[in-house]
């Protein structure tokens, strides 16, 4: 006979699952594919630049904001997975063909490090984002992953900052999370000497949580994602904001502290308050409990 908790829990599909391209009001996407799961949950966003291991360029990162924002936004997504198009790369960082004095140049001649905008977006995302990574994770590409809660890594995966050999670095997220992840000693070994470290590498350094055969990659992350959209959403949005918060100082704060506000608003006694003002008379909170 089945226990309790595997009949109440069963096993967790591994079923494909069918995306539906997804298109935003303006111009379509140029170098992303946006997709969501037609009823389920996840949300994937892919880099769509194999010809140059899906560099990115500042209309990439553009192009990412607003599909990162749509997925937040809907409430119909839990999870998000990051990829790149193809086996060879997730992404290998800022495009150098477009890096220019003061930062990579876009078509309105502006030079911008807007990658550093989306870091934050998706550190501050209140739902998992998940990066699925086949072939090169390196420089600003490695960062991404870094940023991402979750990283599941195909068998072919390569890790590594590349900064130190073209001229750049990241002395932001790039290193503090990887510090973090990898501990102090590591991390130097990392950027100092840039090399570049295998999937398995990866694994025993704490950088990635598991690795797959790259056939199975989209398989595993799909399952990953469904086994998290079978929990509390809000229960998963206040452990992600206070897992950050930790790290984060006023900015972690403010953010976990926002989450609060918004189970507050949930709440008969604030509702009390709104109400009192409304109706023009004093609020009566004395109903309310005040536990220990
Ligand atoms: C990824 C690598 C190792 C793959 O090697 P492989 O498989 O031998 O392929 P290649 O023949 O080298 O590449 C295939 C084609 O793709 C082009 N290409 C690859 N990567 C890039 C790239 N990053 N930019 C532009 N083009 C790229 C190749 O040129 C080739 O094209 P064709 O076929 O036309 O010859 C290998 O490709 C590699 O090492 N790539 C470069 C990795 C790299 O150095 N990335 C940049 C690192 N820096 C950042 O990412 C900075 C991030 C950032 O924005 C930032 C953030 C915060 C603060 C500062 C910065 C900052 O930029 O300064």
């Amino acid at each position: 006979k089945p226990s309790t908790y595997a009949r109440v829990h069963g096993e967790v599909s591994t079923a494909p699952v069918v995306w539906s391209m997804v298109q935003l009001s303006g111009e379509p996407f140029a170098d992303i594919i946006y997709e969501k799961s037609v009823g389920e949950g996840i949300a994937k966003i892919t880099i769509n630049r194999p010809e140059r291991r899906n560099a990115f360029r500042p209309e990439t990162i553009i192009e990412m904001q607003h599909a990162f924002s749509d997925a937040r936004d809907d409430p119909n997504i839990g999870v998000i997975i990051l990829t790149g198009q193809g086996t060879q790369a997730f992404c290998s960082g800022g495009d150098q063909a477009v890096r220019q004095i003061g930062g990579y140049v876009g078509r309105d001649k502006v030079p911008r490090l807007n990658v550093l905008d989306l870091q934050i977006q998706i550190r501050r995302l209140p739902k998992p984002v998940i990066a699925m990574v086949a072939g090169y994770a390196v420089g600003g590409g490695h960062i991404l992953h870094m940023i991402c809660d979750l990283t599941i890594a195909a068998d072919n995966a390569v890790f590594g900052q590349t900064g130190p050999k073209v001229g750049s670095f990241d002395a932001g997220y790039g290193c503090s999370m990887m510090a973090r992840l990898v501990g102090q000693k590591k991390a130097r070994e990392m950027w100092f000497l840039a090399r570049f470290y295998s999937a398995q590498e990866a694994l025993r350094m704490n950088l990635v949580n598991t690795v797959v055969p790259l056939d199975q990659l989209e398989r595993e992350t799909v399952k990953w994602s469904r086994e998290i959209l079978r929990n509390s959403p809000t229960a998963i949005r206040l452990l992600k904001s206070s897992l950050n918060a930790i790290e984060d100082g006023h900015a972690g704060l403010q953010d976990l502290a926002g989450h609060a506000t918004m189970l507050f608003y949930h709440n008969d006694e604030a509702l009390e308050g709104r109400n009192a003002y409304l109706e023009g008379r004093a609020p009566d909170f004395s109903k309310f409990k005040r536990l220990p």
